[in-house]
């Protein structure tokens, strides 16, 4: 399997054509750094200026393609009344898709892939690195926003368009199969990053746990939070989350802790130079005061509780899932060289080792926060 497909040829005039745009296509280019769809931006004559984002949805990751488009219109449909509810401007602050000709939200070609198209939204970036503590505030606000908004959204109506995503639990039996198989026979290069990982596995399962025992409401959340699912305008305030395949029900410390996974690193996710990952303690204070700024009105104190667990949780969680794909052999993730994953096991390890060291202080930022906004 190809895993870079931007590099496949596709007759993009035929995809194009059936869903409802505006103008004639001008280009069609690859676009963002997102490790599983294909995204392309559309370009065209449109005289309201509008361009478009392609996205080939990889079915590989999401089986249930016309599930997880219901998601997205129920999803979509419910933030657009509220942001309008509250004076914003659903238009800029929303995905919009874009209906086909047959009234779907999404297209089928004669390969069988599936592909939707959302507005591009025009003046704004995604960062894969967070430099600035505004640009960290604005992701707490635009995070703790998207729980809030969502939080009258009854969660039946949605699917999960990946069972037991963030479930620790399923991800160490998921490690454990790829073990047994070692299908890319890559086993005995890795047993060190094994031992780091297995040794930490059962204190890692906490928030499952307290999850199953009740402790931890089940809320729908984003879970993709990395910083590049958010668009900034050109002052650095939050225009748009983005990038809605996984919103379906989780916990509140699953979309903090992915956050700050990626906030937090002085380095990017697959850093090669362990040495330059290192924590960047401001950017933390500052995501979480726009983050409790949004939810503190809803919050329980034993989510409170867990957001630092979740801090430690997701970098460990995505080394065991880069390296379960490692040992399948790279059948899930997009890589962009041989041992790309194993590059990102050993850069989100880093990270876990310093958090690791950190984990008081970053607890003690969250209570004076959530202090002084009670206050
Ligand atoms: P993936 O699931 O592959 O991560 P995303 O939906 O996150 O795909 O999109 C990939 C990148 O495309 C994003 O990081 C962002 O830079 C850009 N992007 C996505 N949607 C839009 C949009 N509507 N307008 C502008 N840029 C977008
Ligand atoms: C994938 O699609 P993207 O790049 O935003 C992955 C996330 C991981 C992330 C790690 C559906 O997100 O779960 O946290 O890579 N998405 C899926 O960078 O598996
Ligand atoms: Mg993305």
């Amino acid at each position: 399997m190809d895993r870079n497909k931007e590099t496949m040829v596709y007759n993009f005039s035929n995809i194009i054509a059936h869903f409802n745009i505006g103008g004639d296509v001008t280009g069609v280019e690859p676009f963002g750094s997102g490790h599983i769809n294909d995204t392309f931006l559309v370009k065209t004559t449109s005289a309201d200026g509008i361009d478009y984002l392609l996205q080939k949805i990889n079915n590989y990751v999401f089986k249930d393609v016309e599930g997880l488009m219901n998601n997205m219109v129920y999803v979509t449909s419910h933030l657009k009344s509220k942001i309008a509810g509250l004076g914003g401007d659903p238009e800029k602050e929303v995905l919009t898709l874009v209906k086909c000709k047959n009234e779907k939200y999404y297209f089928e070609d004669e390969q069988g892939d599936f592909w939707r198209m959302t507005n591009f939204l025009k003046d704004t970036r995604s960062y894969d690195l967070v430099t600035s503590p505004k640009q960290a505030y604005q992701g707490g606000v635009a995070f703790g926003e998207f729980q809030y908004l969502l939080s009258d959204l009854h969660p039946g109506l949605l699917i999960d368009t990946i069972p037991d995503f963030l479930n620790m639990e399923h991800r160490l039996n998921n490690l454990h199969k790829a073990i047994t198989s070692d299908a890319a026979d890559r086993k005995k290069t890795v047993l060190p990053e094994l031992d780091f990982l297995l040794s930490r596995a059962d204190a890692m399962t906490e928030i499952v746990q307290l999850g199953k025992a009740g402790v931890l409401p089940l809320r729908i959340t984003h879970n993709d939070t990395k910083f590049n699912n958010i668009l900034l305008d050109k002052d650095n305030n939050i225009q748009c989350v983005i990038d809605l395949d996984t919103v379906m029900p989780g916990y509140v410390a699953y979309d903090f802790g992915d956050a700050i996974r990626s906030i937090i690193n002085t380095a990017v996710e697959d850093e090669r130079d362990l040495d330059a990952i290192q924590l960047n303690i401001p950017l933390f204070t500052e995501f979480t005061k726009g983050y409790l700024s949004q939810t503190i009105s809803f919050l329980t104190e034993q989510e409170l509780k867990s957001l630092v667990k979740g801090v430690l949780l997701l970098p460990y969680m995505q080394s065991v899932r880069f390296l379960t794909d490692y040992l399948d052999g790279d059948v899930y993730y997009k890589i962009h060289f041989p041992e790309h994953n194993l590059q990102r096991t050993l850069a989100q390890m880093q990270l876990l080792k310093m958090l690791e060291l950190k984990k008081e202080t970053l607890q003690e930022i969250v209570e004076t926060e959530w202090f002084s906004l009670k206050k």
